[in-house]
């Protein structure tokens, strides 16, 4: 008795550990081990949110993230709007609401899958992946805005990129091969727009950012099999010293894996896997971005109460290379 009274503290300590890391969804770490990151994760609890894209703009990191409003237990996704957030230190988060809608797209159906937005020439483009039943399947638009928190209006009034437009893919009617736009301006000035599901393809874009090179067209892009598993989806694409990057979720379950090229469009070298499966969710789609001296990766599981594959909650690591430049596999921290 007198034991017990001594360890009560202790005890009722655990217990409020236990009780807090249920109720907000932290992973408790195995006694020793540090988590490296200040901050918890899933960063982004006020909403469910997946396929995490960031862009940095002078001092602040905004996130812009898909919205998944599916009721506990669907086995499909229900996603209407993007959300936008941004950061200054990678603690503190402001949210700044819906900043696009499937509605802002007259021609489109639903689905407001994964999207990236890129700044050029003090506009700010949102590429998204949409529903567009007119021809047959997923496809890609564009939105543009004076500022990184919107509003994002619709920039051509009808898709960028049309699942007719890509029938030499052998995809069914109604498939979603025209997914997960990704988008890099390099440093001549050309930008790319990599995209797809099973099979990736980019486009050269028009300095206008909404018209691509006609004469190029849609290329398919070449990709490896890394860590011994095949494309599935959610391409990020950026730069490291001089290195261009290319990753994406590989498999299915969905694992994080990378590539590496001395070119923007390959051919492509297997760098390795980044993230294995995401704990509770079938996918995962993330981001990689430099933030003030540090780099980061944003990602999706599904580890908020009441989470999981179609209710996804974003989440962030730092990434690091090595002095070869490989990436080193990263662990999901609490
Ligand atoms: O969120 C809908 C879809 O799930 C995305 O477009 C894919 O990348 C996967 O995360």
């Amino acid at each position: 008795m007198k034991n017990t009274q001594h360890h009560l503290p202790a005890i009722l300590g655990t217990l409020l550990i236990l009780f807090l890391s249920y109720s907000t969804g932290c992973r408790i770490l195995p006694e020793g081990e540090v988590d490296p990151t200040p901050w918890d994760n899933p960063i982004i609890r006020d909403i469910y949110s997946a396929d995490p894209a960031a862009l940095v703009h002078g001092d602040t990191l905004y996130l812009y993230v898909g919205h998944d409003e599916a009721p506990e237990g669907a086995t499909t996704y229900v996603m209407n709007d993007w959300y936008c957030y941004s950061t200054k230190d990678m603690i503190h988060w402001t949210n700044h609401g819906p900043v696009l809608s499937v509605r802002d797209f007259a021609w489109a159906d639903g689905n407001a899958w994964a999207g990236q937005v890129v700044h050029r020439n003090g506009k700010f483009y949102y590429y998204v992946s949409v529903a567009q039943a007119s021809t047959g399947g997923m496809a890609i638009g564009v939105a543009v805005s004076d500022s990184p928190t919107g509003p994002f209006t619709d920039a051509l009034g009808r898709a960028l990129i049309t699942s007719s437009m890509t029938k030499f893919s052998g995809q069914p009617r109604w498939s979603w091969d025209d997914i997960d736009p990704t988008v890099l301006i390099d440093d001549d000035g050309q930008a790319y727009l990599y995209f797809g599901n099973t099979y990736p393809k980019y486009v050269k874009l028009n300095e206008d950012m909404i018209s691509f090179d006609e004469e190029t067209g849609i290329q398919p892009l070449l990709l490896p099999f890394v860590a011994g598993l095949p494309f599935t989806e959610a391409l990020w694409i950026h730069k490291y010293k001089g290195k261009y990057y290319l990753s994406w979720a590989a498999g299915w379950e969905e694992q994080l894996v990378y590539a590496t090229s001395d070119h923007p469009t390959g051919p492509w070298k297997p760098g390795g896997k980044l993230m294995t499966h995401a704990e509770n969710c079938n996918t995962s789609h993330h981001a990689i971005v430099e933030f003030k001296g540090k780099w980061y990766i944003f990602y999706h599981n599904g580890t908020l109460p009441g989470g999981g594959s179609y209710r996804r909650s974003v989440c962030a690591e730092y990434l690091t290379y090595d002095e070869e430049g490989n990436i080193p596999l990263i662990s999901p921290s609490p």
